[in-house]
């Protein structure tokens, strides 16, 4: 599904602002004829998550009904009206002008329908009906995160002519070549298609229900970590005779690959150092933030991260957009975490999964920062049974994309039954921080030497049965900023700083494991619980991201910064290193 933009052909009318929201914890809305229209209203922003925008609506994950209206001209109801929805938690049905445009239920991915019947030139009234949590059927669960919930991302109105591009799928290798393959709807039998990537033109040739082609660049810049090189894709449907439909992206041209323990970018390993993250931020909640994306990213270059895992969902497409421009390697989770028989043994969520897997993949395949889709977190995947969930997932994801696959989870190498199936292997472990009763010689929380010898006794029983790269997916440790102790004590800014600092040595022991991911970037928002203190303190930078202790220390492990680096320099230059 490509993204909304606006050029000769095409227009598309954001709709952010102050909506009109409504609660209907009984859910009667419907009953009631809500869908022409609700009053009693108390404003809401959007994009945002509903939750921390007034304390009437923190702990409320019911139904909501959102209001708003767009204006269209004569022009516009002339083409293709099209309502598109970047992300919805979790789901809407949505009505225009009272009658009913559609129904979506899928986490943290765009759905868009064509609403031409629908729409009238002039104010027409757009109501949607919110789910507040996921439905059990759905293959999605709030894990250890809150559950926030609304419209958190754009809403777009968009005309598009009758004759339109709907798909483009651009692979550019590190070689310098791209090939382009376009789809298009409502055009002539005499159609055709050009392509141009900078300034090198090509035509692309129908093939059965596409249009395909191939070119090459001479001069051109690979896609990486130190120049991430963007070059824009022009494509443009031409149809009786003339340009009819345009659309421009973005390509980077690079190769990713897995070779024996390693992770190749352009055929070079590459060592992934970097962070889980969460969207999450006070009172946003879950919603798209274009200036937050910049700090995060200007912080996690400042620790000497160079990648990422949108734990544990699909993230904004503008967030990957700027990893793009950034030079960010990105594993991209899809939002199966936390799965067990419940979901593995019931037909109709293993098909879910597909189809999320495949819109997930539909979504981000032109993204160069994109370097393997995470199929899963953390799922139950010693049980048998998880074969029946996962197969079918990877298998849709082969068929669709030649990215590696990574699996995330805490299995033993032994008794995991999904692993086998990938070409990343991804390992969460808390040792010295939780309690692992059923671990033989498990360290005791808080014991840091322990833990370490724990490590690496698991990295040694992976290496022996798997011969993938592994990658340490998740280590890291609460903190609350501004603890302080001499004693090594859980919860401390030293615990955390040297807890990460051992895990970081030992796991660069291990040539098998081809990068660490530190759980979290940032402290997020979960569920109340006796174990969690305002939310997960696991961030190296805290909600309002300001640094930690162990920020420093990831700067000094990632970045070789000697402890002259640890000092601030006062004035204007913040945390400047003297002769940078
Ligand atoms: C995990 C989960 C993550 C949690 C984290 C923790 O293994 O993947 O969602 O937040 O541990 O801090 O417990």
């Amino acid at each position: 599904m490509l993204y909304p933009q606006n050029n000769a052909h095409r227009r598309a009318y954001k709709l952010d602002g102050y909506w009109e929201f409504k609660k209907d914890p009984t859910a009667e809305g419907e009953a009631l004829g809500w869908a022409r229209g609700i009053d009693n209203t108390r404003t809401i922003a959007v994009p945002a998550s509903w939750n921390e925008q007034a304390n009437e609506l923190y702990h409320y994950h019911g139904i909501a009904w959102y209001q708003t209206s767009f204006a269209l001209n004569e022009n516009d109801i002339n083409e293709r009206v099209v309502l598109r929805f970047s992300s919805v938690q979790y789901g809407a049905a949505v009505f225009i002008n009272g009658h009913f445009a559609g129904e979506d239920r899928a986490p943290y991915l765009p759905f868009e329908w064509d609403v031409s019947d629908l729409v009238r030139s002039g104010d027409n009234l757009l109501v949607v009906k919110v789910n507040g949590e996921p439905l059990n059927e759905e293959p999605v669960r709030i894990c250890d995160f809150y559950g926030y919930a609304g419209i958190d991302r754009h809403v777009f109105v968009c005309a598009l002519p009758k004759a339109h591009i709907t798909d483009i799928a651009v692979r550019a290798g590190a070689d310098g070549k791209a090939s382009i393959r376009v789809t298009a709807s409502g055009e002539g039998n005499d159609a055709a298609v050009t392509a141009k990537i900078g300034d090198v033109p090509c035509a692309l040739s129908k093939n059965g229900g596409c249009y395909t082609g191939e070119l090459r660049l001479q001069n051109y810049e690979r896609w990486s970590l130190e120049n991430p090189a963007l070059y824009p894709v022009n494509i443009t449907l031409f149809d009786n005779g003339r340009a009819a439909d345009s659309y421009k992206l973005k390509t980077g041209f690079r190769d990713i690959a897995v070779s024996g323990r390693q992770i190749l970018l352009n055929g070079k390993p590459v060592y992934l150092k970097g962070f889980d993250k969460h969207e999450d931020f006070c009172v946003l909640g879950k919603g798209l933030s274009y200036a937050l994306n910049v700090r995060d990213f200007d912080l996690m270059k400042w620790t000497g991260a160079n990648s990422f895992r949108t734990s544990h969902y699909p993230y904004s497409e503008e967030l990957l957009d700027l990893a793009d421009r950034e030079g960010f390697l990105v594993i991209d989770e899809a939002p199966f975490a936390g799965m067990d028989g419940t979901q593995f043994n019931d037909p109709k969520t293993c098909e879910k999964a597909v189809e999320y897997m495949k819109r997930l993949i539909d979504r981000d395949k032109n993204h160069p920062c994109v370097i393997s889709y995470s199929i899963g977190n953390e799922c139950d995947t010693a049980d048998a049974a998880s074969k029946k969930f996962f197969l079918p997932v990877i298998d849709a994801a082969r068929q669709l994309d030649t990215r590696p696959l990574t699996y995330v989870a805490w299995t033993k190498p032994d008794e995991d039954n999904i692993y086998q199936y990938v070409d990343i292997i991804g390992l969460n472990r808390y040792y010295g921080w939780y309690p692992y009763e059923n671990w033989p010689g498990s360290a005791a929380p808080g014991n840091i030497d322990a833990a370490v010898k724990q490590m690496d006794d698991c990295l040694r029983d992976f290496e022996r049965v798997y011969t993938a790269p592994l990658i340490v997916t998740e280590f890291g440790a609460d903190t609350i900023a501004g603890l302080h102790s001499t004693f090594m004590l859980q919860f401390s800014e030293e615990f955390q700083a040297n807890f990460l600092r051992s895990y970081i040595r030992l796991i660069k022991r291990h040539p098998a494991v081809a990068g660490m991911h530190v759980w979290n970037f940032a402290d997020f928002s979960t569920e109340q619980s006796p174990g969690r203190v305002m939310g997960n303190k696991k961030g190296v930078f805290t909600r309002e991201r300001a640094p930690k202790q162990a920020a420093f220390i990831l700067r000094r492990e990632w970045l070789g910064e000697s402890d002259d680096g640890l000092f601030c320099r006062g004035g204007g230059g913040a945390f400047k290193i003297p002769g940078e």
